[in-house]
């Protein structure tokens, strides 16, 4: 867990700096009643140099990941259970993965299996 922590809190950092961005000057239309939920903020894995970075992320449920490939060579995005699976992704492809279900989803690249990563999905407060 230690090492989860590690990149939970820059996580929290960038959600609170674009909810700060993105606030409107105006009072959101909201009902009596009726509580507005944040969204989940989204948030990216770059593939860069045969590897995944951040190699671990944790998110919270209804969290977007996206990766995107820098790399002038072909890599691709598949979870070890076949939970998702992205086609090759050629310089500068993106694939995304909206994480609904709490759980520990280890991925890797098919072409090239020593590149290694994970995606934590934390149930939502
Ligand atoms: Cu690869």
């Amino acid at each position: 867990m230690k090492h989860n922590m590690t990149f939970f809190a820059p996580i929290l950092l960038a959600a609170s700096f674009a909810a700060n961005a993105d606030a409107p000057a105006v009072t959101p239309n909201t009902k009596p009643g009726v509580t507005t939920t944040a969204a989940a903020a989204d948030t990216s894995v770059s593939i860069k140099n045969f590897a995944f970075a951040p190699t671990a992320t944790t998110v919270t449920v209804g969290t977007t990941v996206h990766w995107k490939n820098l790399d002038g060579e072909p890599h691709t995005v598949r979870s070890i259970d076949a939970t998702f699976r992205s086609d090759a992704l050629d310089q500068n492809d993106s694939y995304s993965v909206k994480f609904d279900q709490p759980g520990t989803y280890k991925y890797v690249c098919s072409i090239h299996p020593q590149m290694v990563g994970t995606i934590v999905v934390t149930a939502a407060h």
